[in-house]
């Protein structure tokens, strides 16, 4: 008999839906793009051909529809990835836990996860209004540290060449690497820039923004920038996308993010018009997704 999961482990709401998310099994498709700003979701969902699930819950909002045959959802996670602890697991709850007998189903659905968020640039050649489709998350937050997950010797010489050249304080961060999901990488090239994603625990110290308060490591942009092993290097920055792929791996799921480039720390520039560079980036991504 399998084990049975606790009502105070996998928490459910009144409806049977799974708790922070709200929504029930068959309101979740296979394929799932996730967005931090809650007002994105609209923004992805106006072009499905019909949405048959809206539901909300505090920052998570949900619509679930199909552009032609394809169905998908679109989910906002908030910021950080405090935040993609609880959507990944629940994600997975829904689709990998029978909530009738509370236990984990015997045949496991590998969900299709693209992440369509916003990001600074590191590198002078990454403008504003470009998108990067990240062939890594490196992640300076601290939520992998927290599960058991596996390396391939690729991902085990990037982090090792970063801690050889990025010493952070000790006791700051215990980086973490975890590669895209290769199959899903591949489609998304033409017009897309790929490099490392570094994910912060924060906007403004742990992304090298000084505003007042005095910053810890002050050489931080800098080394991130100069970062390099063989045609390796680090694109940008934000706040989710390693926890995203670090679940994925632990999960088993297939994790891609693709960022709009708002901020340029290079070149102190931010754009003019990001909604209209986020828009592109929806409209460009969906095609591809909308057909995978
Ligand atoms: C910070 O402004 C937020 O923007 C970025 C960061 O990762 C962080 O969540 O992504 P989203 O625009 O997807 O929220
Ligand atoms: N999101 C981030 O986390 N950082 C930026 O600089 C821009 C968007």
């Amino acid at each position: 008999m399998d084990k049975r999961i606790a009502e105070s482990e996998l928490i459910l709401n009144s409806r049977g839906a799974v708790y922070h998310l709200d929504l029930q099994p068959e309101e979740l498709a296979g394929t799932i793009v996730t967005v931090g700003d809650p007002d994105r979701v609209q923004e992805v969902s106006k072009h499905f051909d019909k949405v048959e699930v809206k539901r909300q819950h505090r920052e998570f909002v949900s619509h679930t529809g199909y552009i032609g045959q394809k169905r998908l959802t679109v989910v906002s996670t908030g910021i950080g990835t405090d935040n993609i602890d609880i959507v990944l697991n629940e994600l997975d709850a829904l689709v990998n836990i029978d909530f009738a007998t509370r236990t984990v189903k015997q045949d496991l659905t590998r969900l299709k996860i693209v992440r369509l968020g916003t990001s600074g640039a590191l590198q002078g050649n990454v403008p504003v209004d470009s998108f990067v489709v990240s062939s890594h998350g490196l992640g300076l937050d601290n939520l992998l540290p927290w599960y058991e997950f596996d390396n391939t010797t690729d991902e085990e010489a990037l982090l090792e060449a970063f801690h050889e050249q990025v010493q952070l304080r000790p006791g700051s961060a215990s980086p973490y690497l975890i590669s895209a999901a290769p199959g899903l990488a591949a489609k998304f090239t033409d017009g897309y820039i790929s490099g490392i994603t570094v994910t912060c625990p924060g906007f403004y110290a742990p992304q090298g923004r000084a505003l007042r308060g005095p910053l810890s490591h002050p050489q931080l942009l800098e080394q991130l920038t100069a970062f390099k092993l063989g045609r390796f290097y680090i694109s940008n920055f934000e706040m989710e996308t390693a926890g995203i792929y670090g679940l994925g791996r632990v999960l088993g799921h297939d994790c891609l993010s693709i960022s709009t480039i708002v901020a340029n720390r290079i070149g102190q520039q931010f754009t003019k018009d990001g909604a209209a560079a986020v828009e592109r980036m929806i409209v460009k991504s969906l095609e591809i997704i909308g057909n995978e």
